[in-house]
């Protein structure tokens, strides 16, 4: 299969680099990552150790069967007009809020939606690591059975990426906005990795901004328990115990963060209030617009 990559950062190279083991991968990204790919090619450390010579470029290639989207929420607009001019058969969103497949659907056919549990770390340009092995979880975005999710999920598997078909994909897309939208914000604005958030206060306040996300996905007709919520970020919490967030990531190298994605998405899609939420949202908006 032929896969293009359309932002190639960490998690981006990671799944690449993944696929490349199996199929023809085109990773598209800035530079000197993409220079140091097409130079030496992508060496995976961490959890694996192996290096791949994916095709690597700063716009997409004319065509390809298959675009997995890794670009921060923000860029998803920017993602979707640089990928209407490249022939693709599917294009799955595996990218961190609510919202991304709509608006790759704006403007692109055969759209999924996806999630990814992997974590990675982008070393230094040319160099990924697997720092947890997770999987990924896609499939049709409204929910129900997907041959083209189907498709997609052979090719992945056969390259060894961990692979669910899931026919309730906005469950857990909402599933893992309350993991998100209890860690990002809190790590970044505690500066913590995420296993300090298995101890109070922060287990708290992490824990109430994933129970009001439930909330609302309740409320959007999504059947995801508050105790099904915390029990997920607790999880992660402990999976990734030793991982900076990405939006810790973010805040350390005074970039832009995805706070509209994830908790800003719950306060505009609450019927009743969402303080946590809100306050989550305000302080690392507050952050942004102050200190970046
Ligand atoms: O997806 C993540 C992120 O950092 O964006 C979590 C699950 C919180 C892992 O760090």
């Amino acid at each position: 299969m032929e896969i293009v990559v359309f932002g190639a950062g960490s998690l981006g190279s990671l799944v690449g680099g993944l696929c490349a083991r199996e199929h023809h991968v085109t990773l598209v990204g800035r530079d000197p990552h993409i220079q140091a790919v097409r130079d030496s090619g992508l060496h995976v450390g961490g959890a694996f150790d192996f290096t791949v010579r994916p095709a690597a470029r700063t716009d997409p290639p004319p065509s390809a069967d298959l675009a997995l989207v890794t670009v921060k929420a923000f860029d998803t607009d920017d993602a979707a007009r640089a990928l209407v001019d490249c022939d693709l058969d599917a294009v799955c969103s595996l990218q961190n809020g609510l919202g991304n497949e709509e608006r790759l659907a704006t403007r692109l056919d055969g759209v999924l939606a996806g999630t990814c549990t992997y974590g990675a770390r982008l070393v230094e340009p040319g160099r990924v690591e697997c720092t947890g092995i997770g999987e990924i979880a896609l499939g049709a975005p409204d929910g129900g059975r997907s041959a083209c999710a189907e498709r997609v999920g052979r090719a992945l598997r056969r390259a060894g990426v961990e692979t669910t078909v899931a026919d309730d994909m906005p469950r857990r897309l909402w599933k893992k906005l309350a993991v998100n939208a209890g860690i990002n914000p809190t790590t970044a604005l505690a500066r913590v990795e995420n296993g300090a958030l298995a101890d109070e206060p922060l287990h708290g306040i992490a824990g109430d901004a994933a129970r009001e996300t439930a909330r609302v996905a309740r409320e959007q007709g999504v059947d995801l328990g508050d105790d099904e919520a915390v029990a997920a970020l607790d999880a992660v919490v402990e999976a990734t115990a030793a991982n900076t967030s990405s939006m810790l990531q973010d805040v350390r190298a005074g970039r832009r963060t995805e706070i509209d994605a994830i908790n800003g998405a719950v306060v505009d899609r609450a019927d009743a209030p969402v303080p946590v939420n809100r306050t989550l949202a305000g302080l690392v908006r507050a952050w942004e617009a102050g200190d970046q």
